[in-house]
């Protein structure tokens, strides 16, 4: 008779590679306005750049049209309400399914060796806390064996509410607890943090900061373009930021609608962005 046994993780090497996280905006990738709409072109562009990137990394993309719309009509934040919101989430799942097998072709078509893992699959927020729990063993491998992994924001299962919204950015502060994190790039529809200066009352953008200078700023001092946004658009991305920092070396805010930008950040050249160096950085 055969029987299993269960083995330890073997070569999970804790002194692994330094990798990037690469966030590709929903904003960026789809049209926020108009449900389920992508941008193909814009995402060839990111994903032609991403394939030429110098370092292993993660890529975690966010929904877009095809998660934020249903998510607010279904009060998905809000968790388990109704039995009705059971018919949203499971459009949101398959919408998001679609968005990223649109992702997936163009990365094929790249020829690049992307595997896709559902975030709500390897991750779940037990009772009274706050803190989610991920299981992040198979990612790890497969970053290791050379395969680029791809993830999402995605609808978290959680003991309190049964279900709850989980931002790509928020999953990237969980993931930068996990790994050895050098940059993380978020991929936007602007170009950078814009800061309101207290004297001079005039919105500019921040163009660089120090953990301890993007600690002091209050965030009434960014400026928002309210947009609708379950997971709080670039205001709501402040906290999480913040908690980044601590585990990463540079947190990049990019214009993705400007690929040549993009390429200036692989090649580690000046451009139109934020970037904010991070609590680990041998930098500063
Ligand atoms: O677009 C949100 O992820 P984000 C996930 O990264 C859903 O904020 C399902 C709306």
């Amino acid at each position: 008779m055969l029987s299993l046994q269960i083995f330890p993780h073997k070569g999970l090497d804790m002194n692994r590679e330094r990798i990037d996280i690469i966030k590709l905006g929903g904003s960026v990738i789809t049209d926020k306005t108009s449900y389920k709409k992508l941008k193909k072109n814009t995402l060839q562009d990111l994903i032609r750049i991403i394939s030429i990137w110098d370092k292993k990394c993660i890529v975690v993309h966010g929904a877009g049209s095809f998660g934020h719309i249903l998510a607010e009509k279904y009060s998905i934040v809000s968790g388990y309400q109704n039995k009705e919101q059971l018919a949203g989430l499971a459009q949101i799942r398959y919408d998001l399914n679609d968005l990223k097998q649109k992702i997936l072709e163009v990365f094929n078509e790249k020829g690049i060796n992307v595997l896709d893992f559902q975030t709500s699959a390897l991750a779940y927020q037990k009772a009274g806390s706050a803190d989610k729990e991920i299981f992040i063993a198979p990612v790890l491998k497969a970053l290791e064996i050379g395969l680029l992994p791809l993830l999402s924001g995605d609808i978290l299962f959680t003991d309190d509410e049964s279900f709850t919204i989980y931002s790509g950015d928020s999953l990237i502060d969980l993931l930068a607890q996990n790994f050895d994190v050098s940059r993380v790039i978020f991929l936007t529809d602007v170009n950078g943090l814009m800061v309101t200066d207290s004297t001079s009352n005039i919105v500019k953008l921040l163009e660089n900061a120090s953990f301890e200078e993007f600690n002091r700023i209050e965030p009434a001092d960014y400026s928002s373009e309210g947009k609708a946004d379950v997971t709080g658009g670039m205001l709501g991305k402040i906290d999480t930021i913040k908690a980044i920092l601590n585990n990463v070396d540079e947190i990049i805010i990019v214009n993705g609608n400007y690929p040549e930008r993009i390429q200036k950040i692989l090649d580690r050249d000046r451009t139109i962005c934020t970037v904010i160096t991070g609590r680990k950085s041998t930098k500063r």
